[in-house]
């Protein structure tokens, strides 16, 4: 099993921000101290997706793609975040090989089954309302958190709504770290933003 190395994961979407705004964006955010950055562009071409991911990966962060198997191994990103009904883990890792593999999961079941096909870690959400939140579907709450963490080993990453102040009781109830996308994306301060998170969310 890969090593999850971090706690903060920061996931994009660009149509938050001005035009042609999200690779500065990212490289602010990741100078400021994120250390995982998921694409998660899913109305992007094939070439205009590759082309983002080039750019983002020379980061410092370890940089994944959303649900697209081939950009992670064109791009040599360092791993996949595969959709709750995307490829199996397993059927994916023939084109990303070790690369880490994660897996949305929004219910325990779906938790089990991606720990059960082999992937590295999963996120799970919405836990809190979330500015999409018809979208994302109603919130879990920390209870239901808690139950997939108490009932998987591989690390879980809470997602939806998250802000510094969540991300501690997202932690406290047993998550390895926390998916963000609104609350680092539109930061206006992206230093202190971050500074707050790390410190919320803990060393490893
Ligand atoms: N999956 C569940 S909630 C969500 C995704 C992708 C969106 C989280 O966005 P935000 O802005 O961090 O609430």
């Amino acid at each position: 099993m890969q090593k999850i190395d971090f706690r903060l994961y920061l996931i994009t979407d660009r149509h938050l921000l001005p035009p042609n705004m999200l690779v500065e964006r990212v490289k602010v955010l990741t100078e400021c101290g994120v250390k995982a950055v998921q694409l998660r562009e899913k109305d992007l071409s094939t070439r205009e997706l590759l082309n983002l991911a080039q750019q983002i990966k020379n980061n410092s962060a370890k940089l994944f793609i959303n649900d697209r198997a081939d950009i992670t191994y064109v791009a040599n990103a360092d791993g996949l975040h595969i959709p709750e009904h995307g490829f199996p883990v397993d059927e994916a890792r023939k084109i990303v090989g070790d690369k880490i593999i994660g897996k949305s999961a929004h219910s325990l079941e779906a938790a089990l089954r991606a720990e059960e096909e082999g992937a590295d870690y999963v996120t799970f959400g919405p836990i809190y309302d979330t500015q999409s939140k018809r979208k994302y579907g109603e919130p879990f709450g920390l209870d239901k958190l808690k139950e997939v963490t108490q009932n998987i080993s591989i690390s879980v990453f809470a997602i939806g709504g998250i802000n510094p102040e969540r991300a501690k009781d997202c932690v406290d109830a047993g998550a390895s770290g926390v998916g963000v996308i609104s609350d680092l994306l539109l930061a206006e301060n992206p230093e202190f933003q971050v500074s707050k998170y790390l410190s919320a969310l803990g060393s490893l």
